[in-house]
């Protein structure tokens, strides 16, 4: 048996009654390790670049491991551009690369660069048409109940490639769950901490971090999910959320090809 550990932590209250986001985490692991990973969360919320937390909630479920699905980790590539301007250009390329119309690549990078916050969860949005689907308004869909399978191996994985922080840790696990989803094209994210300017565009091709997508201090960040035309939402929504998934990386040096099923 494992454990889903989520943290979710806000300013001015709960979010539900208006508090500012401020972090968000989700794990699942074994036992022993849930009150060092309480202090952690805790620690983290409180600590915060986007502000101290006053609302901090931190729930754990057991999680049978028969309900686990195992998926690949993406491989990684970075992009390096000097500007903003340049490294949307590179994300609206990419998504289209991946199967998203140039109109909804377009449309998607308007949601984002068009919030005045940022939301808990992330926009489900059509594909083709670039219209939002999901009906969760500011909350967002979270996705929830992911983690890595074998934490060393992934992080020796990523050190290998020249990737240490957090960020890039966290994102990268999200980012393969969300990949792993039936119906979903996309992914286009870029950070709500303020000191964080790379984002990614994922796809199951592969996640692609851009290391310059939205301004140094802005606090507004989210992410986009985009679903192929007609995909179920209310299913794919279903899977993100609830769907316990556990990540792994290849084994031999910095190359997911060395997999076998
Ligand atoms: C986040 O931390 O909120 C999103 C991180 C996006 C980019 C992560 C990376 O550097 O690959």
């Amino acid at each position: 048996m494992l454990f889903s550990v989520r943290m979710r932590a806000a300013q001015g209250g709960a979010h539900e009654v208006g508090g500012k986001h401020i972090s968000g985490a989700e794990r699942l692991v074994k036992k022993e390790c849930l009150s060092t990973l309480a202090a952690y969360m805790l620690e983290r919320a409180l600590t915060h670049s986007r502000g101290e937390a006053d609302f901090i909630n931190i729930t754990v479920e057991a999680v049978a491991c028969s309900a686990i699905r195992k998926i690949k980790c993406l491989a990684i590539q970075t992009v390096a551009v000097d500007h903003i301007a340049a490294g949307r250009a590179a994300a609206r390329e990419k998504l289209i690369q991946a199967g998203v119309t140039r109109q909804a690549a377009a449309k998607g990078l308007e949601l984002l660069t068009g919030l005045t916050h940022s939301l808990r969860g992330a926009m489900l949005v059509c594909a083709a048409t670039g219209k939002r689907l999901d009906k969760t308004g500011e909350r967002g869909v979270r996705v929830s109940r992911m983690d890595v399978e074998d934490e060393q191996a992934y992080h020796h994985w990523l050190s290998r490639q020249g990737y240490q922080n957090i960020h890039i840790k966290e994102a990268l696990v999200l980012a393969s769950k969300v990949s792993s989803a039936p119906g979903i094209r996309a992914e286009l994210c870029w950070s709500d901490d303020p000191e964080y300017i790379t984002g990614y565009v994922a796809s199951p091709a592969g996640y692609t971090r851009i290391t310059h997508l939205k301004p140094f201090g802005s606090e507004v960040g989210g992410r986009i999910f985009f679903v192929a035309p007609n995909a179920a939402v209310d299913e794919i929504t279903a899977y993100l959320e609830n769907q316990p998934v556990l990540v792994q990386v290849a084994e031999s040096e910095g190359s997911s090809d060395a997999f076998s099923d």
